[in-house]
């Protein structure tokens, strides 16, 4: 790793410790901007990293994420009401290896060691959700004080290590109360999320900290409310949909109190974002696609619009009615989506490819979750993608990883490190592009509950033992040590 990094970053420092000329010039061969008309940019190109480590701009924030359901356990400690996932986990066959949230990884109660590893890693800030249903059991009217004395020690911990607390208010885990009277369906869940988003504000908002309101609102509507195969177990698409607006309304409420609230910190989304790439020559499949993929969470957050395309009944479309979709939308709902946020937090796993027809299919391998085709240029892709298309914003990679190809425990990662090294290499290189990216989260932390793979797809850089509970640094985690240390990333 180099020594001497630069007091303050620049594009001038970066080129000099990353490479010389042919850097340059490959970095100018592929700047965007280049006439194409596709709607994700394709213009990575061929591109090889500089053979000197490339070094981050001063400042930059390097993370690590979980969420509550995957991580906690402690299912019914202090006042804890089930969620959609508790009463989906315990169904018959929804989990591939019969497993459920409980114990996870025990976060809730070894949430000290846990932060004690991140420091001895050097994290600078770690992202965790907290649970409405700890919080508020019946999603609405009483708070649960213990869990707000149990985040707010988990914050403090936090702060006495000196890393930054990143704070998800939503991953998925809807009180199941909310759910038994329509859940994100109805228009009412966007109004009881702002309430329980004032009370975590009122609870930790005296904390410097960045605040997502909702994680992934489309994996969470499309997955559990039209494929079926996560929380709520719904396969509707017209309830999906709606799950995708209310979602999106509750999120713009929550961001209005923030506002109002006078927290500290910031506050933003955090979507999952996919580079697709054409297959055919005509783009049409792959311009519907990319508005139900990118789009259809992107415009009315960023621009207060929705994409005509998203929804239909053409391939790539979702199939559910849009004169339905329409009637959900009243006056006002896309200013309130489209309440100015201070940062986009952006989780990429990967790329698809695209016919004329839209019809999707492979552009790269995939990795043990076969959902995800890995490009790390896709990245580079995505975020210069956000430049061009959307006002400018900062940016946050607040999820990116990879599980392991096997569900046995393991510590030797080397498809890991390599992961990650040539998707912090991607991220580099869009920042000398002009993307204002300022943090970089990996996905996961620790080993855990992955949704409906259960405990056997691990994703963590820390292996967790799920019978005796003890953690082992992975390979990655003392090579990403070194990344953190350094500030930079080498090319090999
Ligand atoms: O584990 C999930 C996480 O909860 C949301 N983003 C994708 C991860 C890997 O599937």
């Amino acid at each position: 790793m180099p020594t001497g990094l630069p007091a303050t970053f620049s594009r001038r420092a970066l080129f000099a410790l990353a490479g010389g000329g042919a850097l340059a010039a490959a970095l100018a061969a592929c700047a965007p901007g280049g006439g194409s008309a596709a709607p994700v940019p394709t213009a990575s190109g061929s591109w090889a990293p500089p053979a000197e480590p490339i070094v981050f701009p001063k400042g930059f924030v390097w993370g690590a994420a979980t969420s509550a359901y995957q991580v906690e356990g402690s299912v019914s400690a202090d006042g804890r009401a089930p969620s959609v996932w508790d009463t989906f986990a315990a169904k018959p066959r929804a989990i591939r290896d019969g497993s459920t949230g409980d114990p996870a990884a025990d976060q809730y109660v070894r949430y000290a060691d846990d932060i004690d590893l991140m420091a001895g890693l050097g994290l600078g800030a770690y992202r965790f959700s907290l649970s409405w249903s700890r919080i508020q059991p019946s999603g609405s009217g009483a708070v649960n004080l213990a869990a707000l004395d149990h985040y707010r020690r988990v914050v403090d911990t936090l702060l006495d290590k000196g890393i930054r607390p990143a704070i998800t208010l939503f991953h998925w885990d809807l009180p199941q109360a909310l759910q038994d009277v329509g859940g994100w369906a109805k228009r009412d869940t966007a109004l009881r999320f702002a309430d329980y988003a004032e009370i975590c504000f009122d609870a930790l908002g005296d904390v410097e900290a960045d605040w997502m309101t909702l994680n992934e609102p489309k994996t969470h509507a499309y997955v559990g409310h039209w494929y079926g195969s996560h929380a709520p177990g719904l396969r509707n698409p017209d309830l999906a949909v709606a799950a995708v607006h209310h979602q999106l309304l509750g999120h713009g409420l929550a961001v209005q109190r923030f506002r109002e609230s006078r927290a500290k910190g910031r506050i933003g989304i955090a979507l999952n974002l996919v580079s697709a790439y054409p297959l055919a020559q005509e783009t049409e499949g792959l311009e519907r696609v990319d508005a139900r993929e990118n789009r259809f969470f992107l415009d009315p957050v960023l621009r207060g619009t929705y994409p005509d395309e998203a929804i239909g009944g053409l391939p790539g479309q979702i199939p559910a009615r849009p004169a339905a979709f329409m009637l959900l939308q009243e006056d006002g709902d896309l200013e309130t989506i489209s309440e100015p946020t201070d940062f986009l937090a952006v989780q990429y796993y990967g790329v698809t490819g695209v016919d004329a027809t839209g019809a999707e299919g492979s552009v790269a391998p995939t990795s043990a979750a076969r959902w995800q085709q890995i490009r790390a240029e896709g990245l580079y892709d995505l975020l210069l993608r956000l430049v061009r298309d959307y006002p400018a914003i900062p940016l946050l990679i607040t999820e990116n990883g990879i599980p392991d190809p096997t569900p046995e425990l393991t510590v030797d990662d080397p498809h890991r490190i390599d992961f990650f090294r040539t998707h912090f290499q991607q991220a580099a290189r869009a920042i000398w592009d002009g993307a204002p990216l300022e943090a970089y989260y990996v996905w996961s932390l620790l080993d855990n509950f992955e949704w409906a793979e259960g405990y056997r797809q691990r994703w963590g850089i820390i292996a967790v033992d799920f019978e005796t509970q003890e953690r082992t640094p992975k390979r990655s985690a003392e090579w990403y040590a070194g990344v953190i240390e350094a500030n930079a990333v080498a090319a090999t």
